[in-house]
């Protein structure tokens, strides 16, 4: 129906109902996240001011020390996610060790596992920065989690996605049927479906990689770069380089754009698997892209420990497995080529 408002509540009670044996736990502790994300972009968009108000030593509207940003984001999500019962434990990017959910609150069935703020450094420069968060099923008995239940590969991911706190603030998830995204309209507090069922484009003509490494690439990713870099109109080469340097920024544009994001094994990978790779590499297959190492699937990899980091390369499918052949030391472009221009 033209016209339709979605707010993202009933889009994902909509997702839910696909699920007859649905109880409405994994709806309601959405729901939590939905309203710790929208403090956050709240505190976000005062930034700047926080640092005027901390330097005078006032407290923030809610009588709060002002605090770093990142830290901020941590408890809010913390909090706002253990009280309602859903969860049996959570890890973050910003602590060490799993987080049990406190003795005064009921356990449940679910883990959650999130980067509070990524992106952090660019804060200070007034560049986007994002959460990014993954649901899992509890797999040990007991009502407390384990580590063990962090510690599933992320095809098992019920639920991904991630908050982008740009010059809009967009929330964008899938329950495993597509990608869809919304937008916060700060007039009336929701969160309203913008982007329905994203589908990545199978090839893009960007690039976003660290540059400043390339001394330190391994002959794969180099060659690759070296390729998208050559004069070729028939295969949109030279490709653009595009580098925000936040994770959740680089791979929204080249979700909605197309193209690859990468961060290689060499000089040494900087994501990590739990709270960066397997969201965005569940968000990226969902929406019909790729997501690897290089040499394996990110969805299969089983984590060792909770803040392993791996090789991320994301993006559209021809453009991931292009790089995939040249990392594993193939010579497939030219073959495919067979000396004719590619597509
Ligand atoms: P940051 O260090 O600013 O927190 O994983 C963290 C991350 O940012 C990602 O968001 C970003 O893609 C990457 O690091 C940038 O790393 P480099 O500075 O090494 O390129």
């Amino acid at each position: 129906m033209k016209g339709k408002v979605v707010n993202i509540q009933s889009h994902i009670v909509q997702t839910q109902n696909l699920h007859p044996d649905a109880t409405g736990t994994l709806t309601n502790l959405l729901w939590d996240l939905i309203m710790a994300v929208k403090i956050i972009a709240r505190e976000v968009r005062r930034a700047g001011l926080a640092d005027i108000l901390g330097s005078i030593g006032q407290a923030n509207v809610h009588g709060d020390d002002v605090k770093k940003l990142d830290q901020f984001a941590q408890e809010r999500l913390e909090e706002q996610l253990a009280m309602n019962g859903h969860l049996c434990c959570m890890a973050s990017e910003e602590r060490t060790e799993m987080i049990p959910i406190p003795r005064e609150y009921n356990r449940g069935k679910y883990v959650f596992l999130f980067d509070p703020l990524d992106g952090s450094s660019n804060i200070d420069v007034n560049i986007s920065i994002g959460t990014i968060f993954s649901v899992l099923k509890k797999v040990t008995p007991g009502e407390d989690g384990r580590l063990e239940d962090c510690l599933q590969p992320g095809l098992q991911q019920v639920a991904a996605g991630y908050v982008i706190y740009g010059s809009s603030v967009m929330l964008v998830y899938t329950l495993g049927h597509g990608v869809h995204g919304f937008t916060l309209d700060p007039t009336i507090g929701s969160f309203l479906l913008s982007h329905p069922d994203i589908r990545i484009p199978a090839k893009g003509k960007t690039y976003s990689i660290n540059e400043g490494n390339a001394g330190a690439w391994d002959a794969g990713t180099a060659k690759y770069v070296q390729w998208l870099k050559q004069k070729d109109p028939a295969s949109n080469r030279p490709y653009s380089l595009r580098y925000v340097g936040t994770l959740v920024a680089d791979v929204h544009r080249t979700l909605i754009n197309g193209g690859i994001f990468m961060y290689p094994a060499s000089p040494k990978p900087k994501l990590r698997l739990l709270y960066e790779a397997s969201p965005l590499a569940m968000v990226a297959e969902q929406a019909g892209g790729m997501a690897t190492t290089g040499k394996e699937r990110v969805l299969d990899i089983v984590p060792t420990e909770l803040h392993q980091k791996v090789p991320l390369v994301v993006g559209s499918t021809e453009d991931v497995a292009r790089y995939q052949d040249f990392f594993l030391g193939g010579d497939g472009p030219q073959k495919q080529a067979k000396g004719k221009s590619e597509r």
